[in-house]
């Protein structure tokens, strides 16, 4: 497989999985979800209390620390882990989707992507081998290859040269890995909603053998069921022994829909964006903390919810600390949502272990949709 990373499956309800990656840094229990730390950290919250909050794992992103502070300045510090005291595991992305991001500020090649900068306006360049070396430098666990994803709106004949570069791309990031035996490095699938350009995509990227397989290019504003279906007719094509990460998603429902459809890894901002617009996530639905009629409400955010922030504080001072604008407000609302997201796959984890996945997949269905 790779001498970086194992998986092992644990057990199978339905196309549901529950599985355990090794690491050098630890072992990360599948499905799970993974924090976003864009900027070298999750935003508002300490290490400290992402490990209370049981994160196994975190993402950080390329295209970000190599403008800001600098993949060579983190080097010198000795990697991200121990820049931003982080040593559980760490996934980085590649830089592909976030430079994709950029809008006309980009110009695609056979080489790779020129870009400006949103910072400063300043010209840069990323290609596959850029990539790699700059995840080598930053010194995450999990790397990604680089790709294109292309916007949800695009034709079959740009999403099928698009995939076509994304192999090539991915070729020359498995030539361009050194640390095979302390970073992994996962393949990334596109093709957008065409299902035959989806397997071309797979297939193409099997050949090379990665010690394990993203979904990218969904989540990009196509309606959910359509990303529900690419994953489920795709998932049963992928290698069983290999973890499946779908990238950038979800919300609950999403979440307990793609695990349904066998995928092990997720990533989102939206625990954290929304904790920081008073949007909290909560065992019996949404809840937004700016409601007036939160204002004399002395329950905790989720009786059910064992945070800090649920053991400690009321509905109404947590609505007080958002109007007023308070720091502490946006940390509290975000260590909610991460145990909130964290303690749902743990959840999902134990129900698939237990073979009673759908009894609970049903019960976030009832409550989110
Ligand atoms: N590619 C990469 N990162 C990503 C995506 C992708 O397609 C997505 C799509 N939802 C999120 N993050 N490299
Ligand atoms: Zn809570």
């Amino acid at each position: 497989m790779s001498d970086a990373l194992q998986f092992h499956l644990e057990h199978t309800c339905g196309q549901a999985r529950a599985g355990m990656i090794t690491t050098r840094r630890g072992s990360i229990p599948t499905p799970v979800f993974m924090p976003v730390g864009t900027q070298a950290t999750v935003k508002a919250l300490s290490p400290l209390e992402l490990e209370e909050a049981g994160a196994s794992i975190i993402l950080g992103n390329t295209y970000h620390l190599y403008l800001r502070p600098g993949h060579e300045l983190i080097r010198r510090f000795g990697g991200l882990h121990r820049f931003m005291a982080w040593d559980r595991p760490i996934l980085t992305d590649s830089g592909g989707f976030q430079v994709f991001s950029l809008g006309d500020l980009r110009t695609i090649s056979e080489e790779g992507v020129e870009f400006r900068s949103h910072l400063d306006g300043s010209r840069h360049f990323i290609g596959p081998e850029q990539a790699m070396d700059i995840q080598e430098a930053l010194g995450s666990d999990i790397m990604m290859a680089f790709d294109e994803c292309p916007p949800s709106t695009a034709d079959y004949q740009y999403v099928q040269r698009s995939l076509q570069l994304t192999t090539r791309w991915a070729e020359r990031c498995l030539q361009a890995w050194r640390q095979r035996d302390r970073q992994a490095l996962f393949g990334i699938i596109q093709g957008g909603l065409y299902q035959d350009l989806r397997l071309q995509s797979l297939t193409q990227l099997m050949e090379l053998d990665f010690p394990g397989y993203a979904i990218g290019g969904l989540s990009v504003g196509e309606p959910p069921c359509q990303m529900y279906e690419v994953i489920e007719n795709l998932a049963p094509h992928m290698p069983a022994d290999r973890p499946r990460y779908l990238m950038g998603v979800g919300t609950p429902v999403d979440l307990v829909e793609a695990v349904a459809r066998g995928v092990d890894m997720f990533d989102c901002v939206m625990p954290t964006r929304n904790a920081r617009n008073g949007t909290l996530f909560t065992s019996t639905g949404k809840l937004n903390i700016k409601n007036a009629r939160y204002a004399d409400d002395h329950e905790p955010v989720d009786a059910r919810c064992e945070c800090y922030t649920c053991r400690t504080f009321s509905r109404g001072y947590l609505r007080h600390l958002y109007r007023t604008g308070e720091i502490l407000g946006l940390r509290l609302n975000s260590l909610h949502n991460i145990h909130y997201y964290i303690n749902l796959m743990q959840q999902i984890r134990g129900a698939i272990l237990e073979n009673r996945f759908d009894v609970l997949r049903d019960s976030v269905l009832d409550i989110y949709k």
